[in-house]
């Protein structure tokens, strides 16, 4: 096992990185910048290294200088988080080439499931359904009119390297397609320095459920039950559940047989979210492969009882994976809520300043994953990430209850958070009855106004 885990990330994931990394008997390092000082990753980690000034591209993101803390430190393994360096294949290559054991798949697997439009093919050549659309990647906006007149419209045209929303455009006729396909092109090109697109048959109303896998160093993958993530504002995940309302014991074994085919393909080794579209007809799509621990696993860890970082650094030390579905039943239902320093009457602009009070939400079924406390100053450079709310119950009936009784009782002052928006999503009737689609928010317009 390894003795020395620096954690290349901060904010509430270093936490939870941390204190996996003690039940386990490592040491922890936490590197900084100079704005987060005062965060609560360097009290808690056993060892801390200053690695630049605030910005992230001169911090968290700068591979020499995290090689450099953890080469200092004496670590020998590095765990990236969420976000910043956890998908740059060059920081897994580069920790791999210091010796140093990077905690997620290798840098070849990062590549092959970051290319959308190659993964897409990869899976589509294992019997993994995808929705239809052209094969790889495609130049020459007339060759891809005549896929999108193939397929039938309305399309959408998607950024290869993309993900998240970036680069991505739809066209509702064939005589919108042409300047949708040079937008796309430019967008991605712009965002991802490549302008490769590929084009699929656009689905209305689709739901957003994930997979969770895990692999270990043996070629064994494991999945780990479902997450829906339909709510979702301009690509932005809001409240995810598992498991998902709408997916039953038979779907959820084909959707996570085709997941673990997928990973299991690759020869992948960690945690990694295979996202899918799902129909109103109960039809299932391949979307993308994330290759990190995500934000949302904790819904996953309620009602699994699984640790999902801890068994990320158990594979990653050539243990064999435990975690295992089948036999373990799921227990009840999950809900997360994402609280961020934003103003969601104010196109939830970032509201960074000092916190005056805190009083997290408690009691059973109850986990608030958070780094803030009364007096800390949320600075203005990373995401606005607060906390994270999530709930447990018995039954969904019970998850929501609590949830709603949590935010009432959630205290967090001095900067505009989102709790109050969450408490209206989760009363609105079809959150309550899980009629949600990724398309949800969008028409209920009236949640973004101020309460009468
Ligand atoms: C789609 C789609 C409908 N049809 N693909 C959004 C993010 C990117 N990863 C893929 N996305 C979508 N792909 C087809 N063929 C609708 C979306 C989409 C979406 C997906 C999941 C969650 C929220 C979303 C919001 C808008 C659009």
């Amino acid at each position: 096992m390894f003795k020395k885990v620096l954690i290349a990330n901060r904010g509430e994931i270093a936490l939870r990185v941390i204190r996996a990394c003690h039940e386990l008997d490592i040491e922890t390092v936490a590197v900084y910048s100079e704005a987060d000082r005062e965060c609560l990753h360097v009290r808690f980690a056993d060892d801390d290294v200053c690695i630049g000034p605030p910005p992230s591209r001169l911090s968290y993101l700068r591979i020499p200088s995290i090689i450099a803390a953890a080469e200092l430190t004496g670590a020998d393994a590095i765990h990236p988080g969420y976000g910043f360096l956890a998908e740059s294949p060059a920081f897994a290559e580069t920790c791999e080439a210091s010796g140093i054991t990077f905690i997620g798949p290798t840098a070849e697997q990062i590549r092959r499931m970051g290319d959308k439009a190659t993964a897409r093919e990869l899976v589509a050549s294992l019997d993994i359904p995808v929705v239809p659309g052209s094969d790889g990647a495609i130049h020459d906006p007339d060759e891809a009119l005549k896929v999108a007149k193939d397929i039938g419209f309305p399309v959408i045209i998607k950024a290869s390297a993309g993900g998240g929303g970036k680069g991505m455009r739809v066209a509702q006729e064939p005589a919108a397609f042409a300047q949708a396909f040079q937008l796309a092109r430019n967008e991605a090109l712009a965002a991802f320095g490549s302008a490769d697109v590929y084009v699929e048959k656009f689905l209305e109303r689709p739901r957003h459920i994930e997979i969770q896998v895990m692999g270990d160093r043996h070629g064994r993958v494991m999945h780990v039950c479902e997450r829906d993530c339909s709510v979702q504002r301009r690509h932005q995940k809001l409240i995810e559940v598992a498991p998902s309302p709408v997916v039953d014991q038979e779907l959820r074994e084909r959707m996570g047989a085709c997941a673990v085919r997928a990973t299991q393909h690759i020869g992948y080794v960690g945690a990694g979210t295979v996202e899918f579209l799902l129909d109103e007809t109960g039809h299932f799509y391949f979307m993308e492969m994330n290759t990190r621990i995500q934000v949302e696993h904790p819904v996953t860890e309620m009602v699994t009882n699984f640790d999902l970082v801890k068994e990320q650094i158990r594979v990653a030390a050539g243990e064999p994976i435990m975690l295992n579905l089948s036999g373990n039943r799921l227990r009840g239902h999950a809900i997360e809520c994402r609280v961020n320093a934003e103003d969601p009457y104010r196109n939830f602009q970032p509201s960074p300043g000092t916190i005056t009070a805190y009083h997290p939400p408690g009691g059973p079924g109850v986990r608030v994953d958070t780094h803030v406390y009364a007096g800390y100053t949320v600075p203005p450079y990373y995401d606005s990430l607060l906390a994270k709310l999530i709930v447990h119950g018995n039954t969904r009936q019970e998850a929501l209850s609590r949830m709603r009784h949590a935010l009432d009782s959630f205290i967090i002052e001095g900067v505009t958070t989102t709790i109050p928006f969450l408490r209206r999503v989760i009363a609105h009737p079809d959150f309550e009855s899980g009629q949600v689609d990724t398309k949800f928010l969008e028409r209920e317009t009236g949640l973004f106004k101020p309460a009468a």
